[in-house]
């Protein structure tokens, strides 16, 4: 699905604000017809942002499932004629949106990925409707990810889920309105290469293959270099561009052509749609992960779409901000862990060089794990019961939405599949090896990995073969061997020997760390402390560089992030380097003397 944009054909009218704002307790908006009427509450809740820690009352916190948002839009003058979109960048979990009373959206695969309208023949230019939008964050077995709705003893409902992070929800990304012509450009796929050296002299191409919203209409492509000069043109729909003396999108140097696309209607000019394109080439061989031909080597952060206040709710400032944090450090890529990000992240990883590993939202497929961290009874985790059939077919839904929206990014080298599945268990295969199989036919340039964890060691996992590079989540020294850093050693020289000599492939450190309360200190290896997660990640270095297979090391985390509660919890999960307010801890320092090679 095409991002909104201006362009000489388009519109786009940005709905960001406050919204009336309802929580539906009794559960009866849908048979009251909220949508039909002013929202019952004098609420207000800001969008972009998620609701949840923006009150006091904790029912709104706390609630499970319809919260309800509302306000009136009105459509510019002169969209006569043009198809009019209302776009939601994301709605979390679930989503229903109506234009005056009529619904003319549902989207249910998940809350990280944009859904969108066409509401033409409901509005008039010149004339306001009342915009409603419905938003779920219920979570259930064939839900990725997944999770369970109790009642307990006093008819509460609650939301139990199988990941350490929030289940923050509700409008945590921009709304848009939108217009285009009825003949337009409605998708575009682009794939990029170069012969030649990476260097002076190579030649790009760029292959474009693009889809017109019906038929008839030419297609006609234009190339531009970044001081806009024209450096290919070519006629078709799917045709290949090349650039003479191409300058590649670069790890740390990103370089962004301008592919405009225009749909002709008997040569008028009906659409024009305009892509930034980095040409880059992407590959792994043997052990090793290409980008241009060159080993690249990823250093930086799991992260989490999360801040004070607004939740997961997207923010440029702390976009920017938390960028600048991750060059001072030296850090080079991320992972999206554990969902999509804002679209508005990907395209500042495009313009300035950083990589990204690309992750689904499934996570807490493992029930090995959740009985672990919650006290609960192990159950199979591949069975009708829990993640079955109904939920491979969501999971397939949520890849097909994300290669959809992610394809064109140059910062983005390979998809992550899920994060820490129970891939020792029964099943696990049977489950995983289709979604593998549909991820590289949507995409067969780039490698797909999944998040290996503890309990799937070496020998024990079922699925690692199916995949171009291990991705790995290890807690020595923390979860096993806590305090114990020679032993913590030992285990993981010893496991990343074993990984490296079963598959020979490119392995990444993808989870490492320790919970660390910024401000408490030891003389001695004390979890908690500062210096003790400066030395559990020291321990990991010294590992990684004696494992030649090791190609990268992504701290968990970023910054310290909610979670729900729980007794190894304290107001979240404190393995930030930074704290949630984006104050450094000690190992923000150490990693920088590390990945800046020495010189910071
Ligand atoms: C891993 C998960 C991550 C957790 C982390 C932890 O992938 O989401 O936050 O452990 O326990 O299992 O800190």
């Amino acid at each position: 699905m095409l991002k909104p944009q201006n362009s000489a054909t388009r519109e786009l009218v940005n709905l960001d604000g406050l919204w009336s704002f309802a929580v539906d307790s009794e559960r009866v908006g849908f048979d009251e017809q909220w949508q039909s009427q002013l929202l019952p509450s004098t609420l207000e809740a800001p969008v972009p942002a998620s609701y949840n820690d923006l009150f006091v009352d904790p029912r709104i916190r706390d609630h499970v499932g319809w919260v309800w948002y509302q306000r009136t839009v009105r459509v510019p003058r002169g969209w006569d004629g043009q198809q009019i979109i209302v776009r939601v960048d994301s709605a979390t979990h679930e989503g229903i949106v109506y234009v005056d009373d009529v619904r003319v959206a549902h989207h249910d695969t998940g809350g990280y990925t944009p859904f969108e309208a066409d509401i033409s023949t409901h509005v008039e230019p010149g004339a306001e409707f009342r915009l409603t939008i419905a938003v779920n964050n219920e979570l259930s077995n064939v839900t990725i990810p997944p999770g369970e709705v109790t009642v307990d003893a006093r008819g509460r409902r609650k939301q139990k889920y199988y990941h350490d992070f929030y289940n923050y929800a509700g409008l945590a990304r921009s709304v848009w309105l939108a217009a285009r012509p009825a003949l337009h450009v409605s998708d575009v796929t682009v794939t990029t290469g170069y012969s030649g050296t990476n260097g002076a002299g190579a030649t790009g191409s760029v292959d474009v293959a693009t889809t017109l919203s019906g038929d008839g209409g030419d297609v006609r492509l234009t190339l531009r270099d970044a001081d806009r000069e024209v450096v290919a043109r070519a006629d078709g729909a799917h045709a290949r561009l090349t650039i003479d003396d191409v300058t590649l999108w670069q790890p740390g140097a990103a370089y962004l052509y301008e592919l405009t696309i225009e749909a002709l209607d008997g040569g008028r000019l009906a659409d024009e749609y305009t892509l930034p394109v980095g040409v880059r080439t992407v590959e792994v061989r043997g052990a090793e992960f290409l980008i241009n031909g060159e080993p690249f080597r990823f250093t930086g952060f799991g992260r989490h779409e999360d801040t004070p206040v607004r939740g997961k709710g997207h923010d440029n400032a702390y976009l920017v901000h938390d960028f600048q944090l991750m060059g001072w450090m030296g850090a080079n890529s991320f992972r999206t862990s554990h969902y999509p990000y804002a679209e508005e992240v990907m395209d500042f990883a495009d313009r300035h060089g950083i990589v990204v590993i690309d992750e689904v939202a499934a996570v807490g497929l493992n029930l090995g794990v959740a009985s672990g961290l919650f006290g609960t009874e192990a159950k199979r985790t591949f069975s009708p019961e829990y993640i079955n059939d109904e939920t491979q077919a969501v999971h397939k839904e949520h890849i097909r939405e994300l290669v959809a929206r992610d394809k064109n990014h140059p910062s983005v080298v390979m998809w992550s599949v899920a994060n820490e599945p129970g891939s020792h268990e029964d099943g696990s295969r049977e489950y995983f090896e289709p979604l593998v199989e549909l991820t590289r036919e949507l995409d067969p340039t780039r490698p797909v990995t999944f998040v290996n964890m503890m309990l799937a060691v070496a020998g024990q996992d079922k699925i690692c073969d199916l995949f171009d590079v291990l991705c790995l989540n290890r807690y020595y020294g923390w979860y096993v061997d806590t305090g114990d850093l020679v032993s913590a050693e030992a285990g993981l020289e010893q496991e990343l020997s074993q990984w490296q000599e079963m598959y020979g492939k490119p392995m990444i450190m993808t989870e490492y760390g320790a919970d660390t309360m910024q401000g408490m200190h030891s003389v001695w290896d004390t979890p908690w402390t500062e210096e003790y997660q400066v030395a559990l990640l020291d321990m990991f270095h010294r590992v990684h560089d004696r494992i030649p297979a090791m190609i990268g090391e992504h701290v968990w985390n970023f910054a310290d992030f909610q979670t729900s509660a729980g007794i190894i919890r304290v107001d979240g999960n404190k393995k930030g380097v930074f704290t949630r307010d984006r104050k450094p801890k000690a190992a923000a320092h150490a990693l920088r003397r590390r990945w800046t090679g020495g010189t910071a």
